[in-house]
């Protein structure tokens, strides 16, 4: 199920828009991921101390982290639907070093998503929303495949 050129061009359009200001949607993102499913947050030995919404909020490792794995998400979309070589070393690492579970890869794509549509209300509609759901599931299905290759049922 790859997406069709219109559908790139909504995903890299709106991703354009995030670029600018990576660092404050991947904040956002982790914030309101161990917000929404605190279990997530017992995955990072880094970030247990962390206990408050404001420290969270004002932590700058979280932010460091949330630009890290935008970033990355970044590059993986830049390839469209050819994300084989990108897409490899971050579903080992996450199968085998951080065992982080499919549903939790879904619950940030769900943020992600979420977190566009408010810092980008006027550019980011309906077609454009539907083409990046489509795209993270690419990726989601993608990574739960290659978790398979590397033992990890995810
Ligand atoms: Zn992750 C890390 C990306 C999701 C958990 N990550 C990481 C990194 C990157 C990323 C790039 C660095 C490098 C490696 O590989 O290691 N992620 C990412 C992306 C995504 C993600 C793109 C989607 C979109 N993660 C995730 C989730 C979780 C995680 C959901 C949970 C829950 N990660 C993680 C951990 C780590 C990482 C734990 C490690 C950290 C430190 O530093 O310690």
């Amino acid at each position: 199920m790859g997406l069709s050129d219109a559908e790139w061009n909504h995903v890299l359009g709106i991703w354009a828009k995030v670029e600018p200001d990576l660092s404050a949607h991947g904040q956002e993102v982790i914030v309101r991921l161990f917000q929404v499913h605190p279990e997530t947050q017992e995955r990072f030995a880094k970030f247990k101390n962390l206990k408050t919404l404001d420290e969270l909020k004002s932590s700058e490792e979280v932010k460091k982290h949330g630009t890290t794995v935008l970033t990355a998400l970044g590059r993986i979309l830049k390839q469209k639907n050819n994300h084989e070589p990108e897409l490899k070393p971050l579903a080992e690492s996450h199968a085998t070093k951080h065992k982080i579970p499919v549903k939790y890869l879904e619950f940030i794509c769900d943020i992600i998503v979420k977190v566009i549509a408010e810092k980008h209300p006027s550019d980011f509609g309906a077609d454009s929303q539907a083409a990046m759901k489509k795209a993270l599931e690419l990726f989601r299905n993608d990574m739960a495949s290659k978790y398979k290759e590397f033992g990890f049922q995810g």
